[in-house]
């Protein structure tokens, strides 16, 4: 039998709505909720995930007071303009959307952004929080990882957790959140300098894939009957498409698909979630000036 596919797309949809609920909500009460979504430069797949964002926002009821600036934007006057949104009690949250450009230092402007309003969970204090287990502004892919899980109905509860990929944004935080009480998972992570993956990835009841690689994982790296979360979105030349390239996830997916329970597609799976996740964590800082009136 086949993997069942998890519908990011669908899932993130149900988040989205019941997020635009309580923005009307939130609105009657003389709050607009507002995000400032950052973008420096071009990078196509940037400007991509982007537009997602804003679209997402609108669609959400939400105040978008996003800027885009050109690549030779200096480090400077890019702190010059998180310090005045830092500043503007109208704005709830702040993202500046990675990979920067070359000169400009990701860990100072990551710094820069107000705790209170870092929407993206990057912050030191906010990773701190995450990591003691206090209340804080989660990251939106391992949140919405989160969630996918629990609307799917997999349990997490004593099973073993791999994930593949030790980054900032998605590895290392995937790993803390599942080690939390709440999910009480057994946690394993794997990165470029693990010995034999196979032999971990085989043991995962849940396999998360954060390797930014594509078929990193293959289907006989796959328990029977797991559960597979692809996180990768690379893009692969294609000339057949009128975009001239395709997305493709981390994982082998029409290999993965006859092995794992459930898998995520991608495009369609993780994505959507981050997204969702974002518009979420701006509902609740927008939530957080009323001071839990
Ligand atoms: N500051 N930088 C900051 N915050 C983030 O949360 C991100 N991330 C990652 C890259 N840099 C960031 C994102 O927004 C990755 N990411 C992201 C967001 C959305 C999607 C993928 C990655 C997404 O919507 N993916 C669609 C396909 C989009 C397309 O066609 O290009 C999907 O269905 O997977």
């Amino acid at each position: 039998m086949e993997a069942t596919i998890i519908d990011g797309k669908e899932i993130a949809a149900r988040v989205k709505a019941d997020v635009a609920d309580s923005v009307s909500t939130l609105k009657k009460r003389g709050v607009v909720p507002c995000l400032a979504v950052i973008l420096v430069g071009n990078n196509p797949a940037s400007v991509s995930y982007v537009s997602g964002k804003r679209k997402a926002l609108c669609e959400a009821g939400m105040e978008d007071r996003s800027i885009e600036l050109p690549e030779s934007t200096t480090e400077q006057e890019l702190l010059g303009i998180i310090e005045k949104l830092n500043n503007d009690s109208s704005v709830h949250g702040i993202l500046v959307q990675l990979p920067l450009p070359p000169h400009i230092s990701e860990k100072a402007v990551t710094d820069a952004i107000s705790p209170a309003k870092d929407v993206d969970g990057f912050h030191p204090v906010n990773v701190g929080k995450l990591v003691s287990g206090e209340k804080g502004f989660l990251p939106c892919t391992p949140n919405g990882i989160t969630v996918l899980l629990k609307k799917t109905g997999i349990e997490t509860d004593g099973k073993n957790v791999v994930v593949v990929g030790r980054s900032n944004i998605v590895g290392k935080p995937m790993a803390l959140l599942m080690l939390r009480k709440e999910f009480n998972a057994t946690v394993t992570i794997c990165h470029t300098g693990t010995k034999n993956l196979a032999d971990f990835t085989r043991r995962a009841d849940i396999l998360i894939v954060a390797s930014g690689r594509p078929n990193t994982v293959t289907a006989d790296m796959i328990k029977p009957g797991a559960a597979v979360i692809d996180v990768g979105v690379n893009r692969i030349p294609d000339s057949s498409r009128k975009s001239g390239f395709r997305l493709c996830g981390d994982v082998d997916f029409e290999g993965a698909k006859k092995v794992a329970g459930f898998i995520t597609p991608v495009p369609g799976g993780v994505g959507p979630m981050t997204i969702a996740m974002l518009i979420f964590n701006t509902l609740e800082s927008a939530r957080q000036t009323l001071g839990g009136k």
